[in-house]
Order: C-alpha cells, then sequence, then structure tokens
C-alpha cells in the first residue's frame, strides 16, 4: 500500500531542517518568545517522559514560529552530579569521558525525534566555560552578603557520602528490621539510603533573604499551576506570631515563639529543645538531662515521639498568671526552629495535649467558640482533645470575651512581646563532598581563613579524577595546595563542589548568550528574552529548582546583572506521568518501559510525538497504549494518501457549489479552533479537530467532485495544522503538494473563524440564562449560520442550550445538522 516510509523521510527532513538553519534565532528580534523545556540531566538515554516534556515545547515552538513569532528553543545539558561519578566507578572510565558520550548519544536522539532546537545555543554545565560563572556568581553572591559559611547539622546520605539539601530528603520506607516498629524514614532521593545527621560546616546561599519576596510573588504567578504554587507556599511556610520572654529562675532568661499568644493563660508547662543553651546549661548538673540530651542528639528525627522528654526540676514563671510551669526538654522542640524553646498549651494544641497526657500535667481551657462558630462550646471537652481554631477567652483574666485575634495583639504590649515572623524555609547548603561539580572558589588559609579565589585565577578547574573513597578532590594534593592569595602562606583550596541545583539556576540565562565571555551573560541580551513565556518540566521540581531559579533571577535583578526581570518563568506546565499499558509510572525497575528508540524505528518520530500529544493533555498522566500507537500511525498515513492522491490527479474536481462553501467555512473554522487550542495548551483538541476535518475532507473527495481550490487548501490547512505534532510528515506533504521550502517555516494558517463560529463559542461559554442576551447582542438571524463549525460536544450544547431558550429554539432547530444532535440529545 501507498504511504510514506517514515525511516526514509524523518532523517532526510531532520537533515533539511539543518541545512537551513529553521531553528537558529538571533538576538534582538521583535517581540521575542522564550520557549523552554527542563534540561535533561545526562543519564545517557531519553526515557519516555523526557519524549513527552520535549514534545511539548517542540509542538509550541513550531506552533508559535509559523505563526511569525521569533522564538528562542534551546537545549543543554545538567551535566554535573554524583551518578557519574558511580557510572565512572562501574565503568572503570572517568566522569567526563563517560558524560560526554552520554551527551553525544542524547543529542542524537533527541535529533531523531525531530525536536528543533538552536543547536548553537547548546549548553553543558559540566564544561568550564560554563561552570566557571557558578564560582563568578558564588563571589558576587558573597559580595552581597548572600553567602555564609555555617555549621549546620546536616542530612547525610551514608551510601551517597554527601550531604543533602532538606529538599533532597524524601520519606521513603523503613527497611525491614527484626526490631523496628516500621513506618516513615527519611531517605536519600537519589539512591533510598536512610539518612543520618551530622554536624558539619557548610556553605550556604542565605535564600531566607529572599523568603517575604519569594511567598508574595507566588501571588502574582498567575500563569503557574496553583499546586506548584501552594508547594512553594508552604515549603517557605511564613508564620506570624510573637516571641515574648519567660523567666526561669536561676537562669537567664528565655524567649519562645508563638503563634497563639491568645492562648497565654493556658501555659501549663515550658519545653526546651535538646540543643537549646538553657536545656545544656541545666544538663551540667543534672544527669537525667544530659541522658535525655544525649540520647536525643543521637535519635532519628523520624522516630519523633511527641511524647518523649524530660522534666528538669526547674520551673518558668508565666507571666499572665504568675504561675511556675514545669520546664521540660522535649524531643519535638525543634533547636533551629522559631527560638528553640516554646509555652505549651495542651488545651489548644494538639501535640501539647499528648504530651501533657502522657506526663501528666494540666489541661486549662482559656479559648471556646464564639457564638457565631459551628461548634457549640458545651461539646467542647478540652480534656479530652485540643480545641485548636480561634474563638473568645476565658479563664484569661481580665481579657475574657476578648476574640483570640484582637488578643494576639493586645498581649504583644502587655507582656512586653516582640511581633515576629518566622519561615520554615531554610538557608540554601550548597556544599557538596563530592568530585563531578563546581569547585568552590574559596582557599583556606592558616593565617588568613577563607579567602576568596581572586577573579583572574577562575575558573577553577577540576583536577583529573581518580578512584577513590571519598571525595577525590581531598586525594588531589597537587591541586589542593596552594598560595594563600592574601599571604602567600600555604593554603588548602575548598574541597567541597557546589549543589548541581546551582547550575539549574540561571542556565536559562546563559541560553540568551551562551558564548559571552565577560560575565554569566549578557545582560540586555538576558533581559531582552527574559522571563520565559512558557516553561515545561516535572512536577518533582516544585520547590528545589523553581524556587531557586526564583531566588537567583531576583538576586540577579537586584545587583543589575538583569533589567526588570524578577521572576523567571511566567508561565508552567509540569507535564504529567508517563503510565507504562499496566497502568503503573513506567519505569526501568517495573520493567513496564516503552524504548523511545523502538518506536521510533518501528512507526517513526511522527506516530510517537503524535500519539503522546493526542493521549492527554500535557498535565494529565498518560497511559501508554500500542493500539493508540497504531492508530496515531494509520491516521498519519491516512493524512499523506489525502495528499497523495490530490497530487497525483486521482481525484476528479470540479467547479465551486453549496457543498464547498460548506467544507469552506469548515476549514476556515477548523484552523480557528485549532489554533486556540494550540494557544491554550489543549493540543489533544486541536489534534482532535483535525483529525476531524481530515474524515470531512476525505468525505467529500469520496462522495461528491470536489473543488480543487476548496480541496487542496483543507490538505495544506490540516497539514499545517498537524505539523508542529508531527513536522516530517508535514513536510512531506507540502512538498508534495508541490510547494517550495519548508512547511516549519511556511504560514500558520488564516485563523479568522467565521462569524457563527463565535456566536456557537460564545453560547456554550455561557449559561443558559446569558443565551437570550447572546441573542440579542449578537444576533442570531439566519438559522443556517448557527455553526456547523465546532466540535461536536459543542454542538451537543448549542443544541441544548437553545432548547431552554425559546426565541433560539426554531433557529436552531431549522438547522439540518444540528437537527440531528438535537434528536440525538
Ligand atoms: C503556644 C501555642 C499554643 C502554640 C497553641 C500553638 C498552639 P504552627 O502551629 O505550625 O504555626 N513552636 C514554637 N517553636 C517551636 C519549635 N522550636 N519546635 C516545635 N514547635 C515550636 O507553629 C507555631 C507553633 O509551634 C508555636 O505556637 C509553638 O507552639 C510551636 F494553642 O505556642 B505555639
Ligand atoms: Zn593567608
Amino acid at each position: 500500500e501507498r504511504g510514506f516510509d517514515h525511516t526514509a523521510i524523518e532523517p532526510h527532513w531532520q537533515a533539511a531542517w539543518e541545512d537551513a538553519d529553521v531553528f537558529r534565532i538571533d538576538d534582538g528580534a521583535e517581540d521575542p518568545e522564550y520557549v523552554l523545556a527542563m534540561f535533561p540531566y545526562t543519564s545517557g538515554s531519553l526515557h519516555m517522559g523526557h519524549v513527552r516534556n520535549y514534545t511539548i515545547t517542540d509542538a509550541f515552538a513550531r506552533f508559535e514560529r509559523m505563526r511569525g513569532e521569533n522564538v528562542l528553543h534551546p537545549m543543554g545539558w545538567d551535566s554535573f552530579g554524583l551518578p557519574a561519578e558511580n557510572a565512572a566507578e562501574e565503568r572503570d572510565t572517568n566522569p567526563r569521558d563517560w558524560t560526554m558520550q552520554c551527551i553525544d548519544s542524547m543529542r542524537e536522539q533527541l535529533t531523531e525525534m525531530g525536536f528543533g532546537y538552536d543547536w548553537e545555543r547548546e549548553i553543558a554545565t559540566c564544561e568550564p566555560e560554563y561552570y566557571q560563572w557558578n564560582q563568578w556568581l558564588f563571589k558576587r553572591f558573597r559580595e552581597e552578603g548572600l553567602v555564609e559559611r555555617q555549621g549546620a547539622e546536616l542530612n547525610w546520605c551514608p551510601s551517597c557520602e554527601t550531604v543533602l539539601a532538606d529538599e533532597q530528603v524524601e520519606e521513603g520506607e523503613a527497611p525491614e528490621v527484626p526490631h523496628g516498629d516500621g513506618g516513615a524514614v527519611e531517605v536519600c532521593w537519589r539512591c533510598d539510603t536512610p539518612i543520618e545527621h551530622r554536624e558539619m560546616d557548610q556553605w550556604f546561599f542565605t535564600i531566607t533573604d529572599y523568603a517575604e519576596e519569594l511567598l508574595g510573588a507566588l501571588d502574582d504567578l498567575d500563569g503557574w499551576p496553583n499546586n506548584v504554587r501552594e508547594m512553594q507556599r508552604n515549603w517557605i511556610g511564613k508564620q506570624e506570631g510573637a516571641s515574648v520572654a519567660f523567666e526561669i529562675p536561676g537562669y537567664d532568661e528565655v524567649d519562645i515563639f508563638t503563634t497563639r499568644l491568645d492562648t497565654i493563660y493556658g501555659a501549663t508547662y515550658f519545653s526546651l529543645a535538646p540543643g537549646h543553651p538553657v536545656a545544656q546549661a541545666i544538663a551540667e548538673d543534672n544527669d537525667e538531662v544530659a541522658e535525655y540530651i544525649e540520647m536525643a542528639e543521637q535519635a532519628d528525627e523520624d522516630d519523633l515521639d511527641v511524647t518523649s522528654g524530660v522534666f528538669t526540676g526547674e520551673y518558668a514563671v508565666n507571666p499572665a498568671t504568675g504561675e511556675e510551669i514545669p520546664v521540660y526538654v522535649a524531643d519535638y522542640v525543634l533547636t533551629d526552629v522559631g527560638t528553640g524553646a516554646l509555652y505549651a498549651v495542651p488545651a489548644h494544641d494538639d501535640r501539647d495535649h499528648e504530651f501533657a497526657e502522657a506526663h501528666d500535667i494540666d489541661i486549662v481551657q482559656v479559648v471556646e467558640p464564639t457564638e457565631d462558630a459551628d461548634a457549640d462550646p458545651d461539646d467542647i471537652d478540652v480534656q479530652e482533645a485540643a480545641y485548636t481554631e480561634d474563638g473568645v477567652l476565658v479563664n484569661s483574666g481580665e481579657y475574657d470575651g476578648l476574640h483570640s485575634e484582637d488578643a494576639r495583639e493586645t498581649f504583644v504590649e502587655v507582656f512586653d512581646g516582640e511581633h515576629r515572623t518566622e519561615y520554615n524555609l531554610r538557608d540554601w547548603g550548597i556544599s557538596r563532598q563530592r568530585y563531578w561539580g563546581t569547585p568552590i572558589p574559596m582557599i583556606h588559609c592558616d593565617d588568613c581563613g577563607y579567602v576568596e579565589v581572586p577573579d583572574e585565577d577562575l575558573p577553577v578547574e577540576l583536577p583529573e579524577f581518580v578512584h577513590t573513597t571519598g571525595n577525590p578532590l581531598d586525594a588531589a594534593e597537587e591541586w589542593k595546595h596552594v598560595d594563600c592569595p592574601d599571604c602567600g602562606g600555604d593554603a588548602v583550596r575548598e574541597t567541597d563542589t557546589m549543589d548541581t541545583f546551582v547550575d539549574s539556576s540561571w542556565y536559562f540565562l546563559r541560553y540568551t548568550s551562551p558564548d559571552f565571555e565577560d560575565a554569566p551573560f549578557d545582560t540586555d541580551r538576558a533581559s531582552d528574552w527574559m522571563p520565559v513565556d512558557q516553561y515545561v518540566g516535572g512536577i518533582e521540581h516544585a520547590v528545589m529548582h523553581l524556587l531557586y531559579a526564583r531566588f537567583f533571577t531576583k538576586v540577579l535583578d537586584d545587583g543589575d546583572l538583569l533589567e526588570g526581570v524578577r521572576e523567571p518563568f511566567t508561565n508552567l506546565t509540569n507535564q504529567g506521568m508517563v503510565l507504562g499499558e499496566d497502568g503503573h509510572k513506567m519505569s526501568k525497575s517495573r520493567g513496564n518501559g516503552v524504548s523511545p528508540q523502538r518506536i521510533i524505528e518501528e512507526y517513526g518520530a511522527d506516530t510517537a510525538r503524535l500519539f503522546i500529544m493526542e493521549a492527554a493533555q500535557p498535565e494529565k498522566e498518560l497511559a501508554w497504549s500500542a493500539e493508540e500507537v497504531q492508530s496515531a500511525h494509520s491516521f498519519l498515513q491516512n493524512v499523506y494518501r489525502l495528499a497523495d492522491d490530490y497530487a497525483a490527479g486521482a481525484v476528479a474536481t470540479d467547479e465551486a457549489d453549496d457543498i464547498a462553501d460548506y467544507v469552506a467555512r469548515e476549514i476556515d473554522a477548523t484552523a480557528a479552533r485549532a489554533t486556540e487550542e494550540y494557544e491554550g495548551f489543549r493540543f489533544n483538541h486541536a489534534l482532535q479537530a483535525v483529525r476531524e476535518l481530515v474524515s470531512l475532507l476525505r468525505r467529500y473527495e469520496d462522495a461528491t467532485t470536489p473543488d480543487a481550490d476548496v480541496l487542496e487548501r483543507g490538505i495544506t490547512t490540516a497539514a499545517k495544522l498537524l505539523a508542529p505534532v508531527a513536522p516530517h510528515v508535514g513536510e512531506e506533504i507540502w512538498e508534495r503538494l508541490g510547494h517550495d521550502g519548508l512547511m516549519a517555516e511556511a504560514e500558520w494558517p488564516r485563523a479568522e473563524a467565521p462569524a457563527d463560529y463565535a456566536v456557537a463559542r460564545r453560547l456554550v461559554e455561557n449559561t443558559r440564562e446569558d443565551v437570550r442576551d447572546i441573542v440579542d447582542t449578537v444576533g442570531i438571524e439566519n438559522p443556517e449560520t448557527i455553526t456547523l463549525a465546532v466540535a461536536p460536544e459543542w454542538k451537543h450544547r448549542v443544541v441544548d442550550i437553545a432548547r431552554e431558550a425559546d426565541n433560539v429554539v426554531p433557529a436552531v432547530m431549522q438547522n439540518e445538522e444540528l437537527q440531528q444532535y438535537g434528536e440525538a440529545a
């Protein structure tokens, strides 16, 4: 049977695009449009998740390019990281060679998928040309006071032998151990090994300085999915409260942090974190407390038992009641949260309630529901369970009857406290004890302390890789020992490297000027292209990468390296997971994966792309289906044959007639509809419209003697509307119809919809009540103009709505095609 041979046409058109530099984009274009997919980690091969991600941006970029936009659509490599070191160990090579091989084969796979990138802008984060700017930026951040060296209790993965950021710690399953109680533990995001805690000195970016702006600006990021914004809000975790000083006779005053100052009259005990200085002071003369603290420090944070704690024998004075309340050291109070101390109110806090029950501590109610609250005050028994809502004060002396909210304000004054805002967000520890990353450009001198590597000595390049346990940089004696830049004495380089999330926090800026030699990027060009208009990638980056990139952008803008770019990504799409045919996430371990390579060989890239885009909207899960892959392939062959029949003169054509008018209107309406759907990232709807048009054209060709112009325009339009998703077949048809040049550079079909299309659209978008208004304002005079040009589901609704609005019914019902929908409904 006639058809196209994907193994021949795909490489052919890929070469043609490259020869014609179709995807190359110059700077300084008017109305620049920046379409970007999260760059891949260089694992060596593309999986279906990548293919889906990159098909989305490629289709959108091609669509915009055909519409005459100046589209930047670059690609690069997130190429530092631990797996390269592991692979190097396994294969007895080095991370660099392994990574470069991976890059080469992945670049080839991307090309075989027909993705159109401006390869002149390719970047790889493991190249000194790139990572020197990480070092440069580290120094500039340090000048701005955004780099600190802090001792911190850090997450340590014993298997990867590195520190992990909080974001890199996930909940995992406890290993099966005979005496373990199962449940969740914190594990390394990479290797699932349970993590340990270690106290170490680290370099930090003080992202907390930007907590307020990072939080506030989320409200205006309406091009982002709500769930991602909410995850960032929670991650930043702003708590507005107050601090108040409590006296513990014999010790220093202790500041507490609370978000519920209104409950202070109900504080019946006081609690210190094991790491609090006063807890440590008490431990000096109290063995029981000392033992508890030691135990708590070793314990896994996840075995956290809310009731765990020890009475110190000391008492704090509740400034509200004047009463003495017992002081405990308790594990659930975290050292680095708030002030590391709190007053506890068992009646109104769940954890305090549980603790009080276990330690037989008084529970005193000081808040009850207001009259208009859902809860009835009589139903509340704080001895049984904490009442955690706001309400009105009771048992609070002269303040009884005050509302919680007012009490919180009033009490700040009364108890000589201070308003205080706390964030969950911690500073970003960037030190990693690994080889394959950006060396931190610092030198340690015994006399001068930490000294920066001077700019003229950048980049600090990685030394040759050596196989060793621990950090290969520690073993690089020659590289490590240098003269102190300040005093010239013996000094040692910092051997930690940067978290690879530093690399990905600004790579989108480097694409705008990849060869720039004076700075990480050219301020003018970056500011022209930025922000990214459409950013597409996985939801797993909701808090790490996407928060760090926002932080970097703000710092760079404040440092005048950018001009007026406060946010990096205007619109964000998180593509859904790709599931295997068994309904589980495709994965190596499950063995349910489908290799992109195999699909390309068997059906071609266009089929894979079409299947992916038709099967589900980008954000939704996509279930692999061999049957639908087959159907996508047949459809492409059908479209091609339609064009081929016509071009071969196999179709007898005639003059225009009524039917031709109708088909012409459908062509326009389809173009309008598909355009709208592409704009809204509803690619599956756009493709549905194309399928409908193709089947109409096929019927038109088979059943009548079609008008040649109309038929040709129909085929061309269908092929163009399909081209962003199936670009090779698009080119093939374009050529078969005798056009010069490339379809990738052709103009997008004229997208003015017939007037009735607009009417229908307004009808379906409005409620029944609005119909009469619409009829009046838009006017539906001629029943024949009530659309034929909308999707079937619309037609149903048009009829449905018209039925309820009596003056429209006669008009709608006179329309022959719509009558069918009326009957069916
Ligand atoms: C008294 C109180 C009474 C509190 C009450 C809550 C309810 P959320 O609740 O998430 O906003 N807290 C303060 N420092 C802490 C620390 N270092 N470790 C653990 N918990 C700490 O968090 C704020 C509350 O967490 C604070 O308000 C404090 O308990 C507790 F009915 O103070 B509250
Ligand atoms: Zn020195």
